[in-house]
């Protein structure tokens, strides 16, 4: 097998059993497709020991659209390659990668069928305790790693090139900033929120912070970032945390992630008030996701500044509060980042089933426009937010 072609269940096998050493030489495979994803092929292959694998093809148009949205096989590279630099810092946190074949855009990946979803798990009402803290380890271990405060300049430099993904990134560009403020054909909302969407359109304020978020997505290479660390990305149960599917990944602003992140944790706050009836079960939900929130932007915090004093290489970058000051902007970006998050998965392309598979259609409406004036107010006052707690004060603030 050589030249690129998109496998079925046969084929997966056929490819697991060439390459070897995956499974014992009698092993009996079995496969099937399970993807639900907006991009890939995701196959589970099985032996009959129960040992098994996860083979992840892309597909060169995404998945969700159709091959009407043509995209480049090397999101697959870069992919494998980010899950394996991720891995060499955060190991506990991120899957592993068995094999890669750029050619084929194939990555044979551990199989992490023993945990679950964390957005199915969030949206069933479900919770975990250490979701916070992890999260913070991953996304401060892997952009440190991968920022001017570890690498070489000239280390830097080669490593932005090689994650160079203007297709992927031109997605989130398109599906983050310009979409939502615009009539495109991609969005899709209900009827009964077209007063809310005109109003985001003519907010100059909002579109001129959108703009400066977007501008800082385009051109601040600051670290190696996931790029897509949404509540789908995420694998859990009570003890273990693991991120996956980093194709959006690209050297870009360190706040991104943790936006995306709170992000999800924000527009499942405010789809559990049309989830959970029983006042006091949503309130103890609604609490566990702020205490989630509160740990992650303080361990986040907390282990840049370790980082920084324990590994940091740049004696200019270790000037006194030089760490604190950047650490404002990352937060300051976060929150403006969140708030984008959340109105592009209420009335964008890709929407999130916590919102969406609500019901009852007017407790959906409710959810959805509790979802639309968060994010919108966190964007307008993020660059308000001066600490950690501050920026943990505007996300109470605005949801009440
Ligand atoms: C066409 S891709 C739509 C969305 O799915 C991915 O997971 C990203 O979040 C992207 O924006
Ligand atoms: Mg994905």
């Amino acid at each position: 097998m050589s030249a690129y072609q998109a496998f079925d269940n046969d084929k997966a096998i056929e490819y697991i059993n060439n390459l070897g050493g995956m499974f014992p030489p009698d092993a009996q495979l079995n496969c099937y497709e399970f993807g639900d994803g907006n991009l890939n092929l995701v196959f589970r292959v099985t032996d009959q020991h129960n040992h098994s694998v996860i083979l992840k093809q892309a597909l060169p148009y995404a998945r969700c659209v159709g091959e009407s949205w043509p995209l480049t096989l090397d999101r697959a590279r870069i992919e494998a390659s980010a899950l394996r630099r991720h891995g060499e810092v955060c190991p506990t946190h991120t899957v592993r990668v068995l094999h890669h074949n750029s050619e084929q855009a194939v990555t044979i990946l551990e199989d992490l069928g023993h945990l679950k979803i964390l957005r199915s798990e969030l949206n069933a009402g479900r919770t975990f305790a250490n979701l916070g803290r992890d999260v913070a380890r991953y996304l401060a271990t892997t952009s440190f790693y991968h920022s001017d405060f570890y690498l070489t300049p000239a280390n830097k430099k080669a490593l932005i090139q090689s994650f160079t993904n203007p297709e992927l990134c031109a997605i989130t560009e398109e599906l983050f900033f310009d979409d939502p403020y615009q009539d495109t054909e991609r969005n899709h909302y209900p009827d009964a929120l077209s007063k809310e969407v005109d109003k985001l359109r003519h907010n100059t304020a909002l579109k001129l912070a959108i703009a400066q978020l977007k501008q800082r997505f385009l051109s601040s290479p600051q670290a190696l970032l996931h790029g897509d660390a949404h509540s789908g990305s995420l694998f859990v149960d009570d003890t273990t945390t693991k991120f996956i599917d980093p194709e959006f990944a690209f050297f870009g602003p360190i706040g991104f992630d943790l936006g995306s992140f709170i992000g999800n944790l924000l527009l499942n706050f405010c789809a559990q008030h049309g989830r959970i009836s029983e006042a006091s079960k949503r309130r103890d939900m609604h609490t566990y996701l702020l205490r989630t929130i509160d740990i992650c932007l303080g361990e986040f915090d907390y282990q840049w500044q370790t980082l920084c004093e324990q590994h940091g290489t740049d004696s200019t970058l270790q000037a006194p509060g030089y760490t604190a000051l950047f650490l404002r902007d990352v937060l300051q970006d976060a929150i403006g980042y969140c708030g984008s998050e959340m109105i592009r998965r209420t009335i964008g392309l890709a929407h999130v089933s916590d919102l969406d598979e609500i019901e009852d259609e007017q407790a959906r409406l409710l959810a959805q426009r509790l979802a639309l004036e968060v994010g919108e107010q966190l964007i307008l006052n993020a660059r308000s937010c001066q600490s950690k707690d501050a920026c943990y004060q505007l996300i109470i603030s605005v949801l009440q």
